[in-house]
């Protein structure tokens, strides 16, 4: 049984969100998503997300390749989710290539493709624009 977890905001969730949990949970027989909280986005990002965690949390959890779902307070609690999860892979887009290399002491680390050409920010802006 080869368990996975992933990590992300998936604000206005979108098919770049859905196609990366979709390879991901390929790669795993579980995989377990942390949905970073509001907190932890305004102070990654600057801003709070559109859609609150409650929110997002539920949209993940409602994919059927999905296992479960919880909520990603800190990053630097990321070592704790993975043992807690007993976690044997952590799954990342490749924007973070290299950035979590230093957990391969307990689980595989994989960074895949991203989905070209989207993303909540550009989504937002577009939107703007109508
Ligand atoms: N993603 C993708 N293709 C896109 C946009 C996003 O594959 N066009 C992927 C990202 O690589 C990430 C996931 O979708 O794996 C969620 O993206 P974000 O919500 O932007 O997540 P991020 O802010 O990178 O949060 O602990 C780390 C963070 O919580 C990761």
């Amino acid at each position: 049984m080869k368990r996975g977890l992933s990590f992300g905001t998936f604000d206005i969730f979108h098919h770049g969100h859905l196609k990366i949990l979709e390879r991901a949970a390929k790669h795993v027989d579980e995989l377990y998503v942390g949905i970073s909280s509001d907190e932890l986005n305004l102070k990654k990002k600057g801003r709070k997300p559109i859609y609150s965690q409650e929110a997002r949390a539920d949209i993940i959890a409602a994919l059927s390749f999905v296992k479960g779902v919880f909520i990603e307070e800190s990053l630097e609690l990321k070592r704790q989710y993975l043992l807690d999860y007993k976690a044997d892979m952590l799954i990342m887009g490749c924007d973070w290539t290299g950035k979590f290399d230093e957990f391969n002491d307990i689980c595989e680390v994989l960074y895949l493709d991203r989905t070209p050409d989207i993303s909540t920010t550009q989504l937002i802006e577009q939107i703007k624009n109508l």
